[in-house]
């Protein structure tokens, strides 16, 4: 079947939730893709983070056929030889105490906003049903009812009231903001380290330091939300390295798979998922072995191959060239690692999608935010050829 073919089935059985751009993809291999007509692209997204390895990376796909030959899912009513691994090399890898796992990164959110609630009222002693958790305006943090209800979005929460209260929005990247708002019942403030649908925005310096302090001051859990930022994108294996602090929860998902399960986590210290007692949170796969396996390999592979590192020097290299692109319709250019975005003014002809359907034509996919935005992230295996061959294409879609 040809693309047009595969759009209009997809168009007539599927909900249009929606809006992908008309390419039918069939193949994936490191930075590179393939649609069903033959056509090559670079594939400048990485399923939003979480092809962070490249596409079907041959050692995690290795791990993935070999335990899914001996055993997939026990579920938690019995032990597997799997977990206490992924557990015990994720700690050191995060410098974290505990971890509880899950599914998708909504779960980790949601894990995330039931433990510091369940820490409010048993270790700080917050009254019962009162816990207030703190959030920024423009965040993402997924799509289930807790999580939209505290949404900035109006098309993420249009219509799907009502919601779960207990949370406050503050300005992104206000420190004082945030000492203003927390108040006797505060029991957590919950931020992405960059804010990546809002469109790659980042907080001014000194910023995650700042709310660092005002948390342990305050007796108050930071919640990193790094399912995005996370497992290398920045240029760290956790985007809090780039300030030098550690989160209370680092939430973290999308690539601890390299994109080939759902796997997500909520690391923690002790004080806070140590409360939790048999029976009051699970989940069927959280946990499973299958999901364990793919993504201690995942780890692994970031690790041995230096994707982080790359993601640095790579990140850095590619920013400058697009700092460079002179053309007045471009308002920023910002990035940390391969997170990379470029903001066009209000009014652009086309938007930022017609920059993406250009690029597409001349073999990058790349994705719009917002209307105005088009970001940049590769697979953190991208090398500084790549980049080249890209920036040719990138200049000729500004021209
Ligand atoms: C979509 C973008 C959207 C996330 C952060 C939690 C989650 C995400 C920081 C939830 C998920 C995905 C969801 C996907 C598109 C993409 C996304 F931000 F990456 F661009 F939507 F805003 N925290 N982000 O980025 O993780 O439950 O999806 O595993 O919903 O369209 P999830």
């Amino acid at each position: 079947m040809k693309t047009e073919e595969y759009i209009e089935i997809e168009n007539k059985f599927g909900a249009h939730n929606y809006k992908p751009l008309d390419v039918v993809l069939s193949k994936g291999e490191g930075i590179w893709v393939w649609d069903v007509d033959g056509n090559k692209y670079l594939d400048c997204l990485s399923a939003y983070s979480a092809v962070n390895q490249g596409h079907c990376h041959p050692k995690i796909r290795q791990a993935m056929i070999d335990q899914a030959g001996q055993l997939t899912l026990t579920s938690r009513a019995f032990r597997n030889d799997q977990l206490a691994l992924f557990y015990k090399e994720l700690c050191e890898l995060t410098e974290s105490h505990k971890v509880l796992p899950m599914n998708s990164g909504a779960e980790a959110v949601e894990t995330a906003i039931k433990c510091v609630r369940k820490w409010g009222y048993e270790s700080k002693g917050v009254e019962h049903d009162k816990a207030e958790i703190i959030v920024c305006d423009n965040n993402f943090h997924g799509r289930t009812l807790a999580i939209i209800g505290f949404s900035s979005d109006e098309n993420s929460r249009k219509s799907f009231g009502p919601f779960v209260s207990g949370f406050k929005s503050i300005p992104f990247g206000d420190a004082k903001a945030l000492e203003d708002a927390i108040t006797p019942n505060t029991v957590a403030f919950m931020v992405e380290p960059i804010q990546g649908e809002a469109g790659v925005i980042i907080p001014p310096v000194g910023y995650l330091k700042k709310v660092r302090e005002i948390c342990t001051k305050n007796n108050v859990v930071l919640i990193l939300d790094e399912i995005q930022t996370g497992l290398g994108r920045t240029g760290k294996m956790l985007a809090e390295e780039h300030e030098g602090i550690q989160a209370d929860l680092t939430l973290i998902g999308k690539a601890l798979s390299g994109g080939f399960y759902p796997v997500s986590a909520v690391l923690s210290n002790e004080a806070v998922l140590g409360l939790l007692k048999p029976g009051q949170h699970g989940s069927t796969f959280g946990g499973n072995p299958l999901a364990c396996a793919v993504a201690r390999e995942a780890l692994k592979v970031l690790k041995e191959e230096n994707m982080i590192e790359n993601a640095a020097s790579m990140g850095q290299f590619f920013l400058d060239e697009l700092k460079k692109i002179d053309n007045p319709s471009i308002k920023e250019v910002r990035g940390r690692g391969l997170m990379i975005a470029i903001e066009l003014f209000e009014g652009t002809q086309g938007g930022a999608r017609a920059i993406c359907e250009k690029l597409m034509k001349m073999g990058i996919l790349c994705k719009e935010t917002h209307t105005w935005t088009i970001r940049f992230a590769p697979p953190l295996v991208i090398t500084k050829s790549d980049i080249e061959w890209a920036m040719e294409k990138i200049k000729i879609a500004f021209n």
